[in-house]
């Protein structure tokens, strides 16, 4: 089939609206958020409806042609981008934002993949309910792309990851057959649990194209602490002293480093340090609680006078209100952008077990400093889960692409002493192109030898997402 032939039917298929083969039209969809990827493609397709995605999935099929499933774009490990071959084309579910259903008794929403992560936490928040995903990209990222990447963010501790909120999935299969599995029950145990082979598959065995999601009561009370720390081993014991204390009510502990800051505090205008002197590791700490006027301002400022006596906060500030609780998130929140100001961010999403966070940071530290005297060492993130944002800037002054050349290397150290504490080299990204080969240096060869085994059962043809996951054989 001819790209002009395979463009008609797509036309025929999807309409004007749905089919963009244009270059200048399709360049928004051809390079990811912070263009660190770009691809080419014979078209984007935008379906409407489940139903034109299977039509869409058929003819490719029949064609012989990869689909390249698309969301937001904000994915950082190029899942999302098709090869530069000009021959896949990408299948952007961006038309799919309808919110099919808010169901406050049996606590679940029902949604199509398109729709914006933003957009499902305020629907929840209109019906007085909790959707609990929020990550930084919450604003352009998409179910259907949270639900590929399984995503996490900054309320895992408490609510658990995409996987943990997600009740049932409608999957178009790489042959076009459409599995309605959208249903909303907390218990069924009737045969394999499927929806979790397409939870965090990264568009590689189907295309979502709905999910049911668990709801959780909405939160009434909330109190947020900016506390400075000596070390990450500090923060680790933070963590047991206001579960300890708070248990459950604890919903976000996030860590960084001094570096994060000052990366933050030069880039992102407004920021401000409200402690002021210099420390090196600050954690932001957010209780929460169902119940109104909860007195958690009250609680906090119990668990910081303990952390004070023993010597593990070295300061701290309890928010005053709102607007100091959103300048906090605003600080974390901002250092993912604030890096790229500083050259290449050469990004290290790792888990390593909470016990094992300041022996992991000063061990790789170690070895990272010994092979780049001057690198600069941003570490943040989801402390709670064990999950560490471990991005590398350049030394001052050097050259990018110096830099960028040892990528590999560096990634190389990270991960090995990642491996030694026995975590994973992907935390919350995925693996998508970008760590798809590096994943078979430390994932168990049986392990890849089931997904390829499901792979193959799924997608023979390997036309869905080729090239992401998966390490060749
Ligand atoms: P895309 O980037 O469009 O796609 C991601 C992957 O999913 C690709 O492999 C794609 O092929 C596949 N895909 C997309 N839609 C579908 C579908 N409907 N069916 C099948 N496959 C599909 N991630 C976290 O987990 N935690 C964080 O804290 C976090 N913070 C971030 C902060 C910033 C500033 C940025 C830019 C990103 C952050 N991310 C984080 C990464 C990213 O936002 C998540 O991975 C997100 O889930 C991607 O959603 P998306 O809609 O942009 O997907
Ligand atoms: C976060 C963003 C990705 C990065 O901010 O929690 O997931 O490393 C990260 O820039
Ligand atoms: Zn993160």
């Amino acid at each position: 089939m001819t790209r002009d032939d395979l463009t008609t039917r797509l036309s025929s298929l999807v309409g004007d609206a749905g089919l963009i083969t244009e270059a200048d039209r399709m360049s928004g969809y051809l390079t990811d958020w912070r263009h660190a990827y770009a691809g080419s493609a014979a078209a984007v397709v935008r379906p409407a409806s489940t139903a034109e995605v299977a039509a869409v999935v058929r003819l490719c099929r029949e064609a012989g042609v990869a689909v390249v499933p698309q969301g937001g774009n904000t994915g950082l490990c190029g899942g999302s981008m098709p090869d530069s071959s000009g021959r896949q084309v990408v299948l952007s579910l961006d038309r799919m934002r309808r919110i099919r259903g808010v169901d406050p008794v049996n606590q679940t929403i029902t949604v199509e993949a398109g729709v914006i992560l933003q957009s499902v936490q305020e629907v929840a928040a209109a019906e007085g309910c909790l959707f609990p995903l929020s990550l930084g990209a919450e604003g352009s990222c998409t179910i259907g792309g949270n639900l590929s990447t399984n995503a996490g963010g900054t309320g895992v501790l408490r609510y658990g990851n995409m996987r943990d909120l997600t009740l049932g999935l409608e999957v178009v299969l790489p042959d076009g057959r459409i599995w309605n599995g959208l249903r909303g029950l907390r218990k069924d145990n009737t045969g394999y649990d499927l929806k979790h082979l397409f939870i965090g598959a990264e568009g590689t065995l189907g295309v979502i194209t709905a999910a049911v999601l668990k709801l959780f009561p909405a939160v009434r009370s909330r109190a947020t602490a900016w506390v400075a720390l000596p070390s990450p081993q500090a923060a680790v014991d933070l963590i047991g002293l206001v579960r300890a204390l708070c248990g459950d009510r604890l919903t976000g502990f996030e860590i960084l480093s001094r570096q994060s800051l000052d990366f933050v505090l030069r880039h992102r205008a407004g920021s401000r340090d409200l402690l002021g002197a210099v420390h090196p590791w600050y954690v932001l700490v957010e209780l929460s609680d169902t119940l109104p006027g909860a007195g958690l301002d009250g609680l906090l400022e119990t668990a910081l006078a303990e952390a004070f006596d023993r010597a593990v906060a070295s300061d701290a500030v309890v928010a005053s209100g709102p607007a100091q609780v959103a300048a906090l998130w605003a600080l974390r929140e901002g250092i993912s952008e604030a890096q790229n100001f500083e050259g290449p961010s050469l990004k290290h999403d790792v888990t390593v077990p909470v016990s094992s966070i300041a022996a992991f940071v000063e061990q790789t530290d170690r070895a990272l400093r010994a092979a780049v005297p001057g690198i600069r060492i941003v570490t943040y993130g989801h402390i709670g889960d064990g999950n560490l944002h471990y991005n590398l800037s350049k030394p001052v002054g050097s050259d990018d692409d110096a830099f960028r050349a040892r990528a590999e290397e560096l990634a190389r150290v990270v991960y090995d002493s990642t491996s030694s504490f026995d975590g994973s080299i992907s935390a919350e990204h995925g693996l998508g192109q970008s760590k798809r080969d590096v994943i078979a240096t430390y994932k168990d060869a049986t392990e890849l030898d089931l997904m390829r085994g499901i792979k193959g059962l799924f997608d023979p043809g390997s036309l869905m997402n080729p090239g992401k996951v998966l390490p060749h054989a």
